[in-house]
């Protein structure tokens, strides 16, 4: 491992099938078309191939095994199976929880009625369900094991232009417009093939809570997040600094919680620290969920990033010379989002 040819360009992986799904949410009081959109990725693509950064290619499709790896048989299942129940249920519009099982509530049992069953895996209503869901998110995995192929292959880096995005789903729930989590079954496939250690750094806005909940007890794989604090910010219910790990990953954890309004030199300051701790965690591999969300004109989100802070940020990432995986994640100004993520493995690029 952290041996790669230093002059072969980046490989990406796209895959056409994210198209079918373009789910609702509930936003102002309505239902609308999610922000999670289709055309995020096919600007992203368009932006990409205009910009000489390597070839972009369709990634095979992987054995479901390599999903379960990173989640439990059951929410497999459940996400194969959902929209057909729902669909027998005589139902037509996007599944949405309406239920959870919140503390005292029995958590320990899977009800029979879709209705339960979505909120049994669920941790909001953010995240539909629609008649080809499934295959756009197992598309997004294929892409992330595809780009983890690359680089254990002897890529320097490769990028998965992963949509729908994954890093809030945990190991038995979908949320926060994600399914699987591509970044977790990204790192897990490197484990299998060799790896000895993984770090992933998580740079959407918000907190990859998912990832967090699917390494939290190991020491094999280091998770470090900047994001905007649980205080003020989605999903308000993880991301504190003080959780650092449990058991055998004590410490294994790192986060960074940042107030909301935080550009790039507090935002700097910050990543200098994460990436030290990923530094002394001597892995062999890095993933970097990659949300372009930390935009200072992002609709959702309150970073103030520029532009061309994702150069400085790609820079700064290269800097580890680490064989590096980037996994597509957040990011909803679709004007600026092509350009944000382009200039991140530019500038990863030009420093490598
Ligand atoms: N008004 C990712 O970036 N909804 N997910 C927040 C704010 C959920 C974002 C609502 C945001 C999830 C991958
Ligand atoms: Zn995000």
């Amino acid at each position: 491992m952290a041996v790669f040819r230093e002059n072969r360009p980046m490989l990406s992986f796209h895959s056409p099938r994210h198209r079918l799904h373009h789910g609702h949410e509930l936003k102002d009081g309505a239902l609308t078309p999610s922000h999670e959109a289709p055309q995020r990725a096919e600007i992203i693509l368009a932006q990409l191939r205009g910009a000489g950064l390597g070839e972009v290619v369709e990634p095979r499709a992987y054995d479901r095994s390599c999903f379960v790896a990173a989640h439990s048989e059951r929410f497999v299942h459940f996400l194969e199976t959902a929209w057909a129940q729902w669909a027998a249920a005589g139902r037509t519009h996007d599944a949405l929880p309406l239920v959870w099982p919140v503390r005292e509530l029995g958590a320990g049992a899977e009800p029979a009625h879709i209705d339960g069953r979505l909120g049994y895996y669920a941790m909001d209503a953010g995240s539909p369900i629609t008649a080809g869901t499934w295959d756009a998110v197992r598309s997004s995995a294929d892409c992330a094991l595809g780009a983890a192929d690359a680089v254990l292959g002897g890529m320097r880096a490769a990028f998965a232009l992963c949509r729908p995005p994954g890093h809030h789903a945990g190991p038995e729930y979908v949320g926060g417009y994600c399914y699987l989590n591509n970044a977790a079954i990204a790192a897990e496939s490197a484990r299998r093939h060799g790896a000895r250690r993984v770090a992933i750094v998580d740079v959407d806005f918000h907190h990859g809570n998912g990832t967090q909940a699917i390494f939290y007890d190991r020491a094999d794989v280091f998770f470090a997040s900047l994001h905007g604090d649980p205080q003020w910010c989605y999903p308000y219910f993880s991301g504190r600094a003080e959780d650092r790990g449990r058991g055998a990953g004590d410490r294994c954890t790192a986060n960074f919680p940042l107030p909301p309004g935080t550009g790039w030199d507090a935002y700097a300051a910050a990543l200098e620290q994460a990436l030290a701790q990923v530094a002394a965690h001597a892995a062999d591999l890095l993933v970097v969920s990659l949300g372009v969300d930390t935009f200072e004109c992002d609709p959702i989100s309150h970073f103030r990033l520029r532009s061309t802070d994702f150069l400085r940020l790609g820079a700064r990432l290269a800097k580890l010379r680490m064989p590096t995986v980037f996994v597509m994640e957040g990011g909803y100004m679709v004007d600026a989002i092509g350009l944000n993520v382009v200039n991140t493995l530019r500038g990863f690029e030009d420093a490598a």
